[in-house]
C-alpha cells in the first residue's frame, strides 16, 4: 500500500514532545538544519490538552491547524511500571491514538507517522523479527496491554488507507534513549534508570542494583538518530506497512554489558549487585532493519558506547533539570 504525499508548505504538529523522542525531533529541526523553507514545526505536550479526551483533542487540531503530525503522546514507561499497570496502558493509549488520528483525518491531516515498539512483536517468534509479523502471535506478557493498543495503530493505518486513501503510518524503535529521558529508578527504562542509580550510587559511595540477571538482550537506538528517521518518514516515506526504525541486530548488547558501559561513562568503581529475583523481562526481541537499509543504505547509527556515554554526560550537566 503506498499513497500519493504532497509534501511543500508542511505545518507539522509533533505530539508528546516534551518527552525523549519528541526532544530529539525538536532538537534535529532548530540545531541540525532539519527545518526546511515552507515548513512550520509545533512541538506539543500535555499542557496543551489531554489527548485522552477527544474534546481537548480536537481543540488542540483546531488551534494548531496541522498539515502532517508526528505522533508520539502515550504512556511509556520500562518494564517494571508496565508489570503495575498493564490495564491503564492499554486504556490510555487506546484513547490517545483513537483520538489524534481520528481528529487528524477530520480535519483534513495528510499524512501521520506514529511511534510503535519493537516490544509488541509476538513473544513466541523466529529472529531476527520484521515488519510482516506484528500480528502473528500474542505479545510478551509483561507488557501486553500497551503492545496491544500499539498493534492497534497499524490496523487503523490500514483502515484509514481502505476507506478514505489517508498516508498514516508508523515507525517501530527498539530501546530509545538520550538526553531528556526518564530518569528514575521506579519508571524509567533500563539504561536511563541505570544511569541514574549509578550517579547516586557514586555520590553516596554504595553499590549500584541492577535488576534480573543481566542476560536479556536489546537493541539500543540513540534518540537523536531516531528523531532523524521519523522527520524522514514524514517527508519521504510512502508506505503505509510499518518500518522499524533500529539499529541493527549485529549492535544487540545484554543489560549486563550496557551497565557497563553507563559503569564506565560514570567512572563508576563500585559494587554492581544483580538482584535476580527481579523480572528479567523478554530475555529478547532482535528485529531486523533490513528495510530501512534498503531506503537508507548510508544512514549511520550513533555507536551505543559514544550514545551512552553523551548521555550520561548530558544527565551530569543536566542533574537539576533531568527527571530522576
Ligand atoms: P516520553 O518521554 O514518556 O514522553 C511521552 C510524551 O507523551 C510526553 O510529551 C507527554 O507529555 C505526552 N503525553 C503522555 N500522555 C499524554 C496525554 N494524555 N495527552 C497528551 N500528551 C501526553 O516518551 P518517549 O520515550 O519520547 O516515546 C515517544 C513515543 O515513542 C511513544 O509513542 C512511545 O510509545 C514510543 N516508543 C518509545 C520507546 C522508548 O524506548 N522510549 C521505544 C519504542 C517506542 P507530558 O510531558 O506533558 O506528560
Ligand atoms: O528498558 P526496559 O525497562 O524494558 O528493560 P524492556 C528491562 C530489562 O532491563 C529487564 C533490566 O531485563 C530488566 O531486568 N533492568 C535492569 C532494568 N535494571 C533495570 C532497572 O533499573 N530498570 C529497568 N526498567 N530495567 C520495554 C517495554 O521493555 O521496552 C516497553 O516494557 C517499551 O513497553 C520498551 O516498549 C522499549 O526492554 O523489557
Amino acid at each position: 500500500m503506498a499513497s500519493e504525499i504532497n509534501v511543500g508548505q508542511m505545518r507539522v504538529l509533533v505530539t508528546g514532545a516534551s518527552g525523549l523522542i519528541g526532544k530529539a525531533i525538536e532538537h534535529v529541526v532548530y540545531h541540525e538544519g532539519g527545518k526546511r523553507d515552507g515548513e512550520e514545526w509545533i512541538f506539543i505536550s500535555s499542557k496543551d490538552g489531554d489527548l485522552t479526551d477527544l474534546g481537548q483533542t480536537k481543540a488542540v487540531f483546531e488551534k494548531f491547524r496541522p498539515t502532517h503530525v508526528i505522533h508520539l503522546a502515550a504512556k511509556v514507561g520500562g518494564l517494571f511500571i508496565h508489570l503495575k499497570e498493564n490495564l491503564r496502558f492499554l486504556r490510555e493509549n487506546i484513547l490517545i491514538n483513537d483520538n489524534v488520528l481520528q481528529t487528524a483525518h477530520e480535519t483534513g491531516v495528510t499524512k501521520v507517522v506514529s511511534c510503535l515498539s519493537s516490544c509488541i512483536f509476538p513473544d513466541k517468534t523466529t529472529y531476527p523479527i520484521d515488519e510482516t509479523m506484528i500480528h502473528d502471535g500474542p505479545p510478551h506478557e509483561s507488557n501486553f496491554g500497551y503492545s496491544h493498543a500499539k498493534r492497534i495503530i497499524d490496523i487503523q493505518n490500514r483502515a484509514y488507507f481502505q476507506q478514505h486513501g489517508r498516508c498514516y503510518t508508523s515507525v517501530i524503535p527498539t530501546n530509545v534513549f538520550g538526553p531528556f529521558d526518564n530518569f528514575t529508578a521506579e519508571n524509567g527504562h533500563v539504561l536511563s534508570a541505570v544511569i541514574g542509580k549509578t550517579y547516586k550510587a557514586k555520590q553516596e559511595g554504595t553499590q549500584v542494583n541492577v535488576c534480573g540477571t543481566g542476560n536479556p538482550r536489546r537493541q539500543f537506538t540513540y534518540s537523536l538518530d531516531l528523531g532523524r528517521i521519523i522527520i524522514w518518514a514524514l517527508r519521504e516515506y510512502k508506505e503505509v506497512e510499518p518500518i522499524i526504525a533500529s539499529v541493527g541486530v549485529d549492535e544487540e548488547i545484554t543489560i549486563k554489558e550496557a551497565v557497563h558501559m553507563i559503569a564506565e561513562s560514570l567512572d563508576f568503581k563500585g559494587k554492581i549487585h544483580y538482584d535476580t529475583t527481579m523480572s528479567d523481562g523478554q530475555m529478547r526481541k532482535t528485529a531486523s532493519n533490513g528495510k530501512l537499509k534498503c531506503y537508507l543504505p548510508d544512514f549511520t547509527f550513533t555507536p551505543v558506547n559514544e550514545a551512552v556515554k553523551m548521555t550520561c554526560d548530558w544527565f551530569v550537566a543536566n542533574y537539576d533539570i533531568a527527571n530522576k
